[in-house]
């Protein structure tokens, strides 16, 4: 018998099964499929404020997607963190060390009340908040996350910023003896990510300190970290030491070190193409394997909250 490829949409099943036995199958097929996403549809988060959480004066905030989320395992196990090594197991592995405490975050630039300021002291006066949020990475996977945060707006009111600043630029710590991939120059250290002051001020915005009600594990940023739900993940950057207010739009990491790939503005946008990764689709780590990947949408779906940032923007141009 001659081979012939078809596509696999060519093949009907019937062709390669008998009638019943499809039949069959598929009926087993669709009742796993029903247990396997009632249990992945089931989990859920540790409520920030429950008992044995690190915030037990957290409230459910406002900002919460109701898809399933991700486990802490997953969450925790598959990072992007340069400064732990650039494979994605390396943050979880490398950072076991890393000891976050004391901390302390500098703020500068174009405000009234400037200042360094140890961690406990900088997160105070702000309300801590458990937001879902469904994170993207440009590499075309996502993850649903329940942070603990508070308002990036919040924070920004605190500090009164003069009417020059326009933009808003994070720096994470420097230091090779304890963050060992900084000893190879795979990026411009230290890291830096900026954002518009608009943007920091929608109320999406979130500067994260914990995550499952856990405080925030090394490996996705401890111990504080922005989380900006409609850009992709390298957006939200993590170990913050410094916040500078500026007039003139802050150099940022990714765009400093590839600018034909990345942008400053860094949307999730499935009509503007990323030249190695499909934007049009992603993959739901731990997700079935039965499940489709999901059509990536404008703005990560929060397009209602945040369009009206960009209007009159050509977001091919910026990008
Ligand atoms: N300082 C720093 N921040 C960073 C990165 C990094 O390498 N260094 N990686 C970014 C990228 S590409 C992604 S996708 C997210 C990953 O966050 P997570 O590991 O908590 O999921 O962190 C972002 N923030
Ligand atoms: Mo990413």
């Amino acid at each position: 018998m001659p081979i012939i490829i078809k596509s696999s949409s060519d093949i009907k099943p019937s062709e390669i099964t008998s009638e019943s036995d499809y039949h069959n199958r598929r009926q087993f097929i669709k009742k796993s499929a029903v247990l396997l996403g009632a249990a992945w549809a089931g989990r859920i988060a540790m409520p920030a404020n429950a008992k044995g959480s690190d915030f037990p004066d957290a409230i459910h905030g406002r900002h919460t997607t109701e898809e399933p989320i991700n486990s802490f395992e997953e969450i925790t196990t598959y990072n992007n963190f340069y400064e732990f090594g650039t494979s994605k197991s390396d943050p979880a592995n490398n950072a076991v060390d890393f000891n976050p405490h004391p901390w302390s975050i500098a703020v500068e630039g174009e405000v009234a009340k400037p200042g360094i300021f140890n961690l406990e002291d900088f997160i105070k006066p702000y309300q801590l908040e458990e937001r879902t949020y469904r994170f993207r990475c440009v590499e075309g996977w996502s993850m649903v996350i329940p942070w603990v945060g508070f308002s990036l707006a919040d924070m920004i009111k605190h500090f009164e910023p003069t009417s020059r600043a326009k933009y808003i630029e994070f720096t994470t710590l420097y230091d090779p003896e304890r963050m060992p991939g900084q000893k190879r120059r795979v990026l411009h250290w230290p890291y830096t990510e900026g954002l518009r002051i608009d943007e920091a001020m929608n109320p999406l915005s979130l500067m994260a300190v914990g995550l499952y009600g856990k405080t925030m594990p090394n490996q996705n940023g401890a111990p504080i970290r922005l989380v900006v739900p409609w850009k992709y993940g390298f957006k939200s950057i993590k170990s913050i030491v410094k916040i500078r207010f500026t007039e003139t739009e802050p150099v940022c990491t990714w765009n400093k070190t590839a600018p034909a790939e990345y942008g400053f503005y860094s949307n999730v946008n499935p009509n503007v193409d990323h030249p190695r990764w499909s934007q049009g689709t992603e993959r739901r780590i731990g997700a079935p394997f039965w499940q489709p990947k999901i059509k990536t949408r404008l703005f990560n779906g929060y397009a209602d909250q945040v369009a009206s940032l960009y209007t009159g923007m050509d977001l091919s141009k910026y990008f």
